[in-house]
C-alpha cells in the first residue's frame, strides 16, 4: 500500500460534550480540548476527530445541524475553534471534523425554506404527499407529516433530522462550499456520518416489511452515490492534502472496495460495523451473549478482503457504542482485558482509533434509571421496545443498560474529583462512579496503567512499519478463545496472541510458531506456552 500520513496515523476521537468543560455550565467545549493537547501530545497520537461543534437545537447532540459554518454557543466561538486548529497544528496533530450531510436539522433555514415551498428549496429534501412506509433508525415511521407544506417529509433518523435530496445538484454544490469553507480554515478531513444512506431510489419506493430498517434496499449503498461522491473527490477533495473516512453501516468488503479501492477513492477508508455485532443480533437492542469467535470472524474477513486492495480502519468504540471492556472484557480482569483488546485490534492492519476514554478503560455507565439517559436513540428504542415489541420495563432496562449510547457518553474521567476533572458544575450527563479508581491522574502514575500500555502500543507502531503495512494471517481462525495472528513486511515477522478468556490456555502449535522476542505483554515475562487470563503477547522475529 501507497505510504500516506493517514496510514500510519492514530486518530482520537473527541466527543466534545463530554470531554473537558471550560467555564462551569457542565457541557464540554472548545477551550477544554485546547486545554487538554498536551494529554493528546503524551499519549502520541497525531489526528484528532471531533464530533460535530456546529450550531444544533442538540436533537440528536449536534447530529442535527442547523448551521455548518458556526460554532454551537455551549461549545464556544469561531475564534475558539481556530485557535483549536493551531494549537493541534503547533503539537503536531491533524483535525478531523464531522461532517454530516445525509441530513441537516428540521431548524436549518433550507428546512424551512422547503416547508414554505420556496422554489430553491422545495427538492431540497425528500417529499411525498402519500405516506411512505420506511423506519427510521432510532426506531418508529421515518416519514412524518408536515401541516404547513401538506407532505410527508423523509428522515432515517429523528422527526428532527430531514433527509437531504442529493439528486438536487444545489444541494450537492452547499456541500462542496460548507467542505471547502472548513478545508480552508485548515481542517485536515472528515469522518463522513451515514455516508452510505445519501443516495436514495427515484420515486422513494415502499419497502419489504421487515423488523430493522424497513426501506433500507431503496437506500443503503444505491448506485447513484458513486457520482455524488466521485464529484466531491473531483471537485473539492483532491484539492487539499486531507483524508475521509465514510461511516458505512452495513457493508461487506465487496462493497466496501466500490468506494475505497486505490482506483475509485471516494473515501479513503470507512468504518464498517460487522465486529460491533458480536454481542448481538444485527443491532445492538437485539442483544445475545458474547462469543470471541464472532469478533474475529469478521475482523478476519474484512484484515483479508481489503488486503492489498484498500484501507482498514480499526476499532472497538465511538460515541455511538457501549465501551469495549465491558462487552468483550471482563470486570475481573478490568486492566488486563483491556490491554489485551487493544492489542489485538491495534496490531491489525488499518489506522486505529481511540475513543476519549478506552485509553484508560473506561466502563459503562450502566445507569439503573431511564431517566438517567439523555440519548434520543436509547428513549425512542425504549418506547418502540415498549410497544412493538410488548417487552417489560425490566426487560427494557436490561437492554438499555447494555446498549445505550450514553454508555460512552458519560464525562472523560480525568481524576478523583467530585466531577472527575471534567466540570466545576454540574455535569450534562452522570460522571461514572468508578471515576475515583478509573482515571487518567491515577494512570499517568503507574507505568503498568492502561494508559501507559496505549502510549506503548503508539510508540511501537512508529518504531515498526510492519505493524502499519505488514501483511495479515489469522493463525487460529477456529479457535474458540485466543485470537492469534501474523504480521509480515518484508522479513520481519509479527505474531500477536491473545486470550479471551479468564481460563490459562495453553497456545496450540501452528505453522512457524514461537521464537524471537516479545516486544509486549499485558503481563510481566510472557510464557510463549500458555497466556493467562485475558493475556496478551506480541513477538518479533526475523525471516531467515
Ligand atoms: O450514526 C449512524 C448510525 O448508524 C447510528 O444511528 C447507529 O445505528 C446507532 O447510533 C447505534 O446505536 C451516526 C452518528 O454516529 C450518530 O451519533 C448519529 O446519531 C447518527 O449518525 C445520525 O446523524
Ligand atoms: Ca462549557
Amino acid at each position: 500500500m501507497k505510504h500516506t500520513w493517514y496510514r500510519e496515523g492514530v486518530v482520537y476521537q473527541i466527543y466534545p460534550r463530554s470531554f473537558q468543560d471550560s467555564n462551569g455550565d457542565g457541557f464540554g467545549d472548545l477551550p477544554g480540548i485546547l486545554s487538554r493537547i498536551p494529554h493528546l501530545r503524551d499519549l502520541g497520537v497525531s489526528i484528532v476527530w471531533l464530533s460535530p461543534v456546529y450550531a444544533s437545537p442538540n436533537d440528536d447532540n449536534g447530529y442535527d445541524i442547523s448551521d455548518y459554518r458556526a460554532i454551537q454557543p455551549e461549545f464556544g466561538t469561531m475564534e475558539d475553534m481556530k485557535a483549536l486548529i493551531a494549537g493541534l497544528h503547533q503539537a503536531g496533530i491533524r483535525l478531523v471534523m464531522d461532517l454530516v450531510v445525509n441530513h441537516t436539522s428540521d431548524e436549518h433555514p433550507w428546512f424551512q425554506a422547503s416547508v414554505r415551498n420556496e422554489p430553491r428549496y422545495r427538492d431540497f429534501y425528500h417529499w411525498k404527499t402519500e405516506k411512505g412506509n420506511w423506519t427510521s433508525f432510532f426506531g418508529g415511521e421515518a416519514w412524518t407529516w408536515n401541516p404547513e407544506r401538506k407532505a410527508y417529509y423523509l428522515h432515517l433518523f429523528s422527526k428532527k433530522q430531514p433527509d437531504l435530496n442529493w439528486d438536487n445538484p444545489e444541494v450537492r454544490q452547499e456541500v462542496k462550499d460548507i467542505m471547502r469553507f472548513w478545508l480552508d480554515l485548515g481542517v485536515d478531513g472528515f469522518r463522513c456520518d451515514v455516508i452510505n444512506l445519501i443516495a436514495k431510489a427515484d420515486g422513494l419506493p415502499n419497502g419489504k416489511p421487515t423488523l430493522i430498517l424497513q426501506g433500507k434496499e431503496h437506500y443503503l449503498n444505491h448506485p447513484k452515490i458513486h457520482a455524488y461522491l466521485s464529484e466531491l473527490r473531483d471537485d473539492v477533495l483532491s484539492h487539499y492534502d486531507c483524508f475521509t473516512v465514510g461511516e458505512t453501516a452495513f457493508v461487506s468488503p465487496k462493497t466496501a472496495l466500490t468506494y475505497i479501492s486505490e482506483n475509485v477513492r471516494e473515501l479513503d477508508m470507512l468504518f464498517q460495523f460487522d465486529h460491533m455485532a458480536a454481542d448481538c443480533h444485527f443491532v445492538k437492542w437485539f442483544p445475545k451473549p458474547f462469543r470471541p469467535i464472532n469478533l474475529k470472524r469478521p475482523l478476519t474477513r474484512w484484515q483479508e478482503g481489503l488486503q492489498g486492495k484498500g484501507w482498514n480502519s480499526l476499532y472497538l468504540e465511538n460515541h455511538d457504542q457501549p465501551r469495549s471492556v465491558s462487552r468483550f472484557g471482563s470486570e475481573a480482569y478490568h486492566k488486563e482485558s483491556a490491554k489485551m483488546l487493544a492489542t489485538m485490534i491495534f496490531f491489525q492492519q488499518g489506522t486505529p482509533f481511540i475513543y476519549q476514554g478506552q485509553e484508560i478503560g473506561m466502563k459503562n455507565a450502566d445507569f439503573p434509571n431511564l431517566s438517567d439517559y439523555q440519548d434520543i436513540e436509547t428513549q425512542n428504542m425504549y418506547r418502540t421496545g415498549r410497544k412493538l415489541l410488548l417487552l417489560s420495563h425490566e426487560q427494557m432496562m436490561r437492554r438499555v443498560r447494555r446498549a445505550s449510547r450514553d454508555n460512552a457518553r458519560t464525562p472523560m474521567q480525568w481524576d478523583a474529583s467530585p466531577n472527575a476533572g471534567f466540570t466545576e458544575g454540574k455535569p450534562w450527563l452522570k460522571v461514572n462512579p468508578n471515576h475515583q479508581s478509573i482515571n487518567v491522574a491515577a494512570d499517568r502514575e503507574d507505568p503498568q496503567s492502561i494508559l501507559a500500555f496505549f502510549r506503548t502500543i503508539i510508540a511501537l507502531r512508529k518504531l515498526h512499519p510492519v505493524i502499519v503495512y505488514g501483511d495479515f494471517t489469522d493463525l487460529l481462525p477456529k479457535h474458540r478463545r485466543i485470537y492469534a495472528y501474523r504480521r509480515i513486511l518484508g522479513d520481519t515477522v509479527l505474531t500477536v496472541l491473545c486470550n479471551f478468556s479468564a481460563k490459562t490456555t495453553k497456545i496450540p502449535r501452528f505453522p512457524g510458531a514461537g521464537g524471537g522476542q516479545m516486544i509486549l505483554g499485558n503481563y510481566p515475562l510472557g510464557s510463549p506456552e500458555l497466556l493467562r487470563p485475558y493475556e496478551s503477547q506480541v513477538w518479533m522475529n526475523t525471516k531467515k
